[in-house]
């Protein structure tokens, strides 16, 4: 027996279930990239909105790459069970704000109706860095946003919405950029440029890009996760989630029409998102990748353990308090000592079970913005940043190729480990001209500090 509106009435008292009728509700939004990450927060928010009485905030998601989704949530009438593990207790509850999941390379035509429906005000996106379709110089790379990718389709809807003579959308970044909000309008536009400048002039005058800080750790589920939801709720849930108790949501107020009341239920709107992602991809995102090259090397599975190793914990310390916290001009309601010491409480959870494995892939769109602008920031009055460029050497070491490495730039990275090999790597790909280069101009004392760290690490891996 699988989860689903027939088997919903069922389950035991305990599990939280929606308190309006779903089925009835139409979808205002619709979501890029429906994983694990969206279901256990901004779907969490909509179902939360609905449970409140505000309605037609279901969304359809949409896959860009495979149909697994698709195929877990489908046959459940979109439902899916969504576990909350603090210590030793466990939250669970059943949502209900997906309506379906489409997938980008199938469904085009279902996607372009539902992007051009009156009834739909919201588009949100999560995928992923890589799924912003960026070359090293951080334009629009022509070759990535191809037929398939989140831009095609976007663009497929919104023309036919233009042609329709319906109002724009609210297009809003859910990803850990700096300034998503302007990245995605910036190089969405430079893919309309390309294809359609009619359409490019109608989303600017009529869509709004707001940026947006989204955090709560969402640790790929497992087999073991869903068998344990199964023992719970009497029924199979292949579309299970497992989060922490801890979530938060910015959201840049510039919303080109209507939207869910995200804000009567824990999300904060404001004026500038810019300080809370800084911190957030600095603080939280810097040491989790510290944390996961670093953890992996000295032989650790998951994020709580390598938080319990003496050999890493003050060093990811280190990185949040004295290396990324200077760096950041905070808000006038931000207090990043509070926020630096729930951090840790948070990578501590033990029940969680968030595997380093998952924050290491895909590291060459992910350190550009969580180590490369402390850095720089440091650079400026000739400090060096010892435990971020311990990370680097960590990483190095990590795409070396011994391990699985799950990269887009992965043959680049093994490329450069050929060419330079141990001694230059490191200058090979955030020297002039490397993978990686940026503002960032790597001092004689940051070289030794790689060197050094990297040949400790020879030791470990
Ligand atoms: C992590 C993030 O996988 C990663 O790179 O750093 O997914 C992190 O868990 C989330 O941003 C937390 O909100």
């Amino acid at each position: 027996m699988r989860l689903g509106a027939a088997t919903l009435a069922g389950l035991p008292a305990a599990v939280r279930r929606p308190a309006y009728d779903f089925a009835a509700q139409k979808a205002g939004i619709v979501h890029f990239g429906i994983g694990a990450f969206h279901r256990a927060h901004q779907a969490v928010f909509c179902d939360d909105v609905m449970n409140g009485g505000e309605r037609d905030w279901r969304i359809v998601g949409v896959s860009l790459r495979s149909a697994d989704v698709a195929e877990q949530l489908n046959p459940q009438d979109g439902l899916y069970s969504l576990a909350t593990r603090a210590g030793r207790s466990v939250d669970y509850r059943v949502v209900g704000a997906i309506e379906r999941v489409l997938v980008a390379g199938r469904d085009a035509e279902q996607i372009a109706r539902l992007l051009s429906a009156p009834h739909t005000h919201v588009v949100t996106l999560t995928i992923t860095e890589k799924g912003y379709c960026r070359a090293a110089d951080g334009n629009l790379d022509t070759a990535l946003a191809h037929d398939g990718s989140a831009f095609a389709r976007l663009s497929q809807g919104l023309l036919r919405r233009m042609r329709s003579g319906l109002p724009g959308l609210t297009l809003l970044s859910c990803d850990n950029l700096a300034h998503n909000g302007a990245q995605l309008q910036r190089l969405f536009g430079q893919y309309l440029d390309l294809h359609d400048a009619a359409l490019r002039s109608w989303v600017e005058a009529n869509c709004t890009f707001p940026s947006s800080m989204v955090d709560r750790i969402v640790p790929a589920t497992t087999a073991g996760d869903r068998d344990a939801a199964a023992a719970i709720l009497g029924v199979r849930d292949e579309a299970h989630v497992v989060t922490e108790g801890f979530r938060q949501w910015v959201i840049e107020d510039r919303f080109a029409g209507s939207h869910p009341h995200w804000e009567h239920h824990g999300a904060e709107l404001v004026s500038d998102v810019r300080p809370y992602e800084t911190a957030k991809l600095r603080m939280l995102n810097g040491a989790h990748s510290a944390l996961a090259y670093i953890g992996l090397l000295r032989g650790h599975e998951f994020v709580h353990e390598a938080m319990a190793d003496p050999g890493i914990r003050p060093l990811v310390e280190h990185l949040m308090r004295e290396e990324a916290m200077p760096s950041i001009a905070a808000g006038p309601r931000q207090d990043l000592v509070a926020y630096a010491d729930a951090l840790l409480g948070r990578f501590a959870n033990t029940a969680l079970n968030h595997r380093l494995q998952q924050i290491a892939m895909d590291g060459s769109q992910k350190l550009p913005q969580r180590w490369l602008p402390v850095l720089v920031f440091h650079q400026r009055s000739g400090r060096t940043c010892p435990a971020i460029l311990r990370g680097i050497a960590a990483w190095l070491r990590h795409v070396r190729g011994h391990r699985l490495v799950d990269d887009p730039l992965q043959a680049d990275l093994a490329a450069a480990w050929a060419r330079h090999g141990n001694g230059a790597v490191f200058d090979g790909v955030f020297g002039m001209g490397g993978l990686l280069a940026s503002e960032w101009k790597p001092s004689e004392a940051d070289r030794k500090c790689v060197a050094d760290a990297m040949r400790e690490l020879e030791g470990v891996s």
